[in-house]
């Protein structure tokens, strides 16, 4: 049998990783594949905490996509954001919740739901095939949908992803509460993580009409362990404009704990754009945001909408 690769989008986050471990269970034991998961970059701080703390083994780096594989993309159809090298022609099977964004040359398994993770979209998978979810698991599918969804209270959360929680973890049988702090925690934990590092682990390139846009996100319990750092952080975030060839790029420092977020201002054009779509004041470089924690429902598709036109 042809082998599947399992893989979510560059710039792993807690939901990618744990979905393509999630896929590759529900690859083998309900489709029956001879499927494998692997991971398209670095493990980040809080995923390396839900892999420790439920003894799950990260998936393999892949290094190189040698063209006769057949891949299940997680948590990603954008081939910006996909591993280098992937091919159209690969791509058998989508699994996600985003925007789809995608031309496909043959027809595919596509299933995106408007839900708050890909971890929740696989839960649901699991029931329609009418299989049980083992409590290993359901704790890496909580742990997605816990992390995406920023406790569930981003507005990406939905009523279903609070059904599956509490569904979950008859399984899994967390003490959430203190779960979501650990979880938090190692979010935010700086440990490890250089500048460069801080404004790319969570790092999308999107086309938004004819621009090309980057837009970073820092989730964390303590934004001035950042904000510290603007002048830096902003520098190198102009290098990286230059270098990934952008016409912007936005960072949006997210606080997770007030439910708020910082955008760190890099240029002229940004400012503008940013104005006109948000109407925020902008001093020292930064506007404020009340109320926005999420890139994929409350920034994507304004300056999607707004670079369009
Ligand atoms: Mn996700």
């Amino acid at each position: 049998m042809k082998k599947t690769i399992i893989i979510g989008h560059k710039n792993p986050d807690t939901d990618s990783i744990v979905s393509s471990l999630v896929a590759e269970h529900y690859c083998k034991n309900v489709l029956r594949l001879e499927a494998k998961a692997y991971r398209a970059g670095e493990i980040n701080n809080e995923t390396k905490f839900v892999l420790d703390k439920f003894s799950a083994l990260a998936p393999q780096l892949l290094k190189k996509i040698k063209g006769d594989e057949d891949f299940v993309l997680v948590d990603h159809n954008e081939l910006s954001q996909a591993a280098d090298g992937l091919q159209i022609g690969q791509i058998k099977r989508i699994i996600d919740h985003h925007k789809v964004n995608l031309q496909t040359e043959a027809p595919i398994f596509l299933r995106v739901d408007p839900i708050g993770s890909t971890a929740s979209v696989l839960a649901r998978m699991y029931g329609e095939a009418g299989k049980k979810i083992p409590a290993n698991i359901a704790k890496l599918i909580l742990a997605g949908i816990l992390s995406d969804t920023l406790d569930l209270n981003s507005p990406t959360a939905t009523e279903a992803d609070r059904k599956l929680v509490k569904e979950l973890n008859k399984i899994a049988k967390l003490d959430l509460k203190k779960f979501v702090a650990e979880l938090f925690a190692a979010k935010s934990s700086l440990k490890g993580i250089s500048l460069e590092t801080l404004i790319t682990q969570d790092y999308k390139t999107f086309e938004m009409g004819a621009s090309k846009v980057g837009i970073a996100a820092w989730e964390t319990t303590d934004p001035k362990s950042v904000t510290v750092q603007k002048e830096k952080i902003l520098e190198l975030l102009a290098g990286k404009k230059a270098a990934d060839k952008l016409d912007h790029i936005v960072f949006m420092l997210v606080d997770i704990v007030a439910q708020n977020s910082i955008l760190f201002v890099v240029g002229e054009k940004e400012e503008d754009i940013l104005r006109k779509v948000f109407g925020g004041e902008v001093a020292n470089r930064e506007m404020f945001l009340p109320g926005v924690v999420s890139r994929k429902k409350q920034i994507v598709p304004r300056l999607t909408e707004a670079l369009s036109k």
